[in-house]
């Protein structure tokens, strides 16, 4: 859509506020619904949060930055979605309808509710998985087939890549399979999909070292604590000993004992750290691997011979229960 065939929508009295809230100090917007505003704009938190602190761009300039970089996807359609979700209007699924989509079975759902995780098998075509595998290593100017490549200083000492918008890896994000895994773990349709980065994580040499992410939660360790879902599709093969994703299955169960267990004083993030037994999933390519937020999880060094290279991902609903709280 044209910069000047944008409407008023409620969508745009949000964003002014955002950007009030990160320009001119103004009060601050629900974190569920800033989620849902920036997934629905298809921006990255952490890119829109940087251009506002470091740009301090006039509103105008913030809203043809938004256009510039998504103005293909935000079309009449896509700015009424958001602004009948804004004003808690029931929405739909971003794909429509997913009663024909294969979703998790039965043993999925008990592996999820026993474990805190689950493999989703092929998601997305293999096609489609290694289509963003080349897409990565094309972004950071690497060869997949010479290790020699895979240290260059594009990707620099981290395994996350900032390719957030090519077409296969935005594509696989909307995959029906996703959106419908995601939707049954959450019990509703009315999710939006973060703009998360991709990885790439070579295996270890001398002078590259893996330099995490170690274990680690991403989400308050405060009471109450509440669902959220995270992901992580691998886009080629993986063996467990291959910088394998890794998490401590059944702790979402565990987290409450073991907090209350631990001596006063203690960093419950360190002792993880120092005492957890983290488990590598190995999964296939196109395998979509989902977590409850309260499974410490990382990544791990890869000791194998080919790069783990994979998409994060996330789907939320319009609202949902958070605690702002920080412990
Ligand atoms: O890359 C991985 O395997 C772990 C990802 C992770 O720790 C995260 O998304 O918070």
């Amino acid at each position: 859509m044209a910069m000047q065939e944008i409407g008023t929508g409620l969508w745009v009295e949000r964003l002014h506020e955002l950007w009030q809230q990160a320009v001119e100090g103004g009060p601050s917007l629900p974190w569920d619904l800033q989620g849902t505003l920036l997934c629905g704009l298809e921006l990255n938190h952490l890119e829109t949060l940087r251009y506002l602190h470091q740009e301090r761009p006039s509103f105008e300039a913030f809203k043809a930055w938004v256009f510039a970089l998504n103005g293909e996807y935000l079309t009449e359609a896509a700015l009424e979605h958001l602004d009948a979700a804004l004003s808690e209007a029931e929405v739909a699924s971003p794909i429509g309808s997913l009663d024909d989509v294969s979703g998790l079975s039965e043993d999925d759902l008990s592996h999820w509710d026993e474990h805190g995780y689950v493999v989703v098998k092929q998601v997305v075509s293999a096609e489609d998985a290694e289509a963003a595998e080349l897409a990565i290593y094309a972004h950071l100017e690497m060869d997949r087939d010479d290790p020699e490549s895979w240290y260059s200083e594009k990707l620099g000492h981290t395994i996350w890549v900032p390719l957030l918008r090519h077409p296969v890896v935005r594509a696989n994000r909307f995959a029906p399979r996703v959106v419908k895994a995601f939707a049954q773990l959450w019990g509703r349709e009315d999710l939006w999909a973060t703009v998360d980065q991709t990885g790439l994580n070579p295996p270890e040499r001398p002078g590259w070292r893996f330099p995490g992410p170690h274990l680690h939660w991403d989400t308050t360790l405060a009471e109450p604590r509440y669902l959220g879902i995270q992901g992580i599709l691998y886009l080629a093969e993986t063996e467990a000993a291959q910088g394998a994703f890794c998490c401590v299955p059944g702790f979402h169960k565990q987290l409450d004992a073991w907090l209350e267990a631990l001596p006063q004083g203690v960093d419950p993030r360190a002792e993880a750290l120092r005492t957890l037994k983290a488990k590598p999933i190995a999964a296939g390519r196109g395998d979509l691997v989902l977590w409850h937020q309260s499974l410490p999880h990382g990544s791990s060094p890869n000791r194998a011979t080919r790069p783990r290279v994979v998409q994060y991902m996330s789907m939320r609903p319009t609202k949902w229960a958070y605690n702002a709280e920080w412990r």
